[in-house]
């Protein structure tokens, strides 16, 4: 129990800002920041709102499935016609290609797939399962074909792990693990862009000009190859296999193979692809010098050293032995990461000469980490230090607001406020038994 918080006024504070970013058929992530919808934020959303609203969480769902393209890619933005402030916007991303389903408009890229984890607690949460049921059923041929388009067109060494192209795709986008791929291409033209990010958000929370600049040249020349991912691959501009974004597809193939059970389909070959990625977390992300987990840029094929958050992520999805977990959650149990004011773990060790407590994913605490290390302690067995985070986790919120992102050492929140996953995440902290 977590003293003096009201959780009723905590619970409908939450679905209030869902409501109010509400678009209809889909959840903006901010007020103005995020006008459009993304898709991991609708993976969280639509977790939050299964706990109040089922129906608008399957719709949440549908709603970023029917953007599927046809080669399976679910795209990280589907614009909103009616919000332009945002950049980049859609004509920027040149995806006028027959891929795209027709009457939308979308990103080229993906973001880190959580959404078929996320349909599976839906239907977990679900009162009315035989209508859950029916939405898993179909649900699970887009959610599989997800799942196969990372297997198929973006791991080029068979190894089961998905690489990214953007740093955006990996939903972490300025962090201090991308500093070096993001400089190691040239830019053969420079990208005409106009920021409309740092209009409400003081730049020194947001990610710098020269990333910017990078980040739309990589939309743009990506765009000039019509959206075409071996031409993409062969640019080789930003090739690596991120960590959190692998821990989701594997987050993701075990929630296929428990749809596939619930609804009498075969898992056979879903569940070669998982114990292939767990095997390729291990011999190719795994560095046993500073024992902890790597992202691993494939351009180079170098293990990027850095002291981030992403070491301690592949817990949510099972994958570390037991020996390897005890090693992570000492590491994470410390100053370096859990600040002793108590508001959750930093995005980067507080040592690292990169950390940043105000800049964006550079240093920040984030409520979907605090909610996914939550989730792994437990799942290992370290359910005082998971209910010790999900507290405080709430207590940030309680004390802060419904911030994007919080100063690790004063709980300020950063960012938009009004944020949506936030109050999502907060809504199943609270119904997993939390407060
Ligand atoms: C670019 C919407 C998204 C999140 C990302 C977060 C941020 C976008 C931006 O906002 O990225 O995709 O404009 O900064 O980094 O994780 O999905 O909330």
């Amino acid at each position: 129990m977590i003293d003096n918080i009201d959780i009723q006024g905590l619970m409908e504070a939450a679905q209030k800002v869902l409501h109010a970013n509400d678009l209809g058929r889909s959840t903006k992530p901010a007020p103005t920041l995020y006008p459009h919808q993304w898709n991991w934020d609708s993976a969280f959303i639509a977790i939050g709102l299964s706990h109040f609203d089922e129906n608008r969480a399957q719709l949440e769902i549908n709603t970023l499935l029917s953007a599927q393209w046809q080669n399976g890619l679910i795209p990280h933005i589907v614009f909103n016609p009616d919000a332009s402030d945002y950049h980049p916007g859609p004509s920027y991303w040149q995806t006028e290609i027959p891929e795209v389903p027709c009457n939308l408009q979308t990103s080229g890229i993906t973001q880190p797939p959580l959404l078929a984890y996320a349909a599976l607690e839906v239907y977990k949460n679900a009162r009315d399962k035989e209508n859950a049921l029916e939405f898993l059923r179909q649900t699970y041929p887009p959610l599989l074909a997800q799942s196969e388009f990372l297997v198929q067109q973006r791991s080029p060494d068979n190894d089961g792990l998905a690489f990214i192209c953007h740093p955006w795709e990996s939903g972490m986008d300025n962090s201090p693990c991308w500093d070096i791929p993001l400089n190691n291409f040239e830019m053969d033209f420079k990208p005409d862009f106009m920021r409309k990010d740092k209009k409400n958000i003081p730049a020194n929370q947001r990610p710098s000009d020269d990333e910017y600049t990078r980040y739309s040249y990589l939309v743009q020349r990506y765009g000039q190859t019509g959206w075409n991912q071996q031409q993409i691959f062969d640019l080789k501009l930003f090739q690596v296999q991120s960590i959190l974004f692998n821990v989701l597809h594997q987050k993701s193939l075990q929630a296929l193979s428990e749809i596939a059970g619930l609804l009498g389909e075969s898992s056979a070959t879903t569940d070669q692809m998982i114990s292939q990625v767990t095997n390729s977390f291990e011999t190719r992300l795994w560095d046993e010098p500073s024992k902890r987990y790597l992202n691993l840029d494939l351009k180079t094929n170098q293990l990027i050293h850095t002291d981030n958050i992403n070491q301690f992520l592949p817990l949510f999805a099972n994958i570390p032995t037991p020996v390897r977990a005890d090693t992570l959650i000492k590491r994470l149990d410390s100053a370096d990461f859990w600040s002793n004011h108590g508001w959750g773990i930093s995005t980067q060790a507080h040592s690292s000469d990169v950390y940043d407590q105000v800049c964006y994913w550079r240093g920040p605490v984030w409520i979907n980490m605090n909610w996914m290390i939550i989730k792994g302690l437990e799942s290992y067995g370290y359910s005082d230090l998971a209910a010790k985070l999900a507290h405080q986790t709430l207590e940030l919120v309680v004390k802060h607001g419904f911030f994007e992102y919080f100063n690790p050492e004063t709980g300020q929140g950063l960012g938009s406020d009004s944020f949506s996953w936030t109050a999502a995440l907060v809504l199943d902290l609270i119904a997993e038994g939390y407060a």
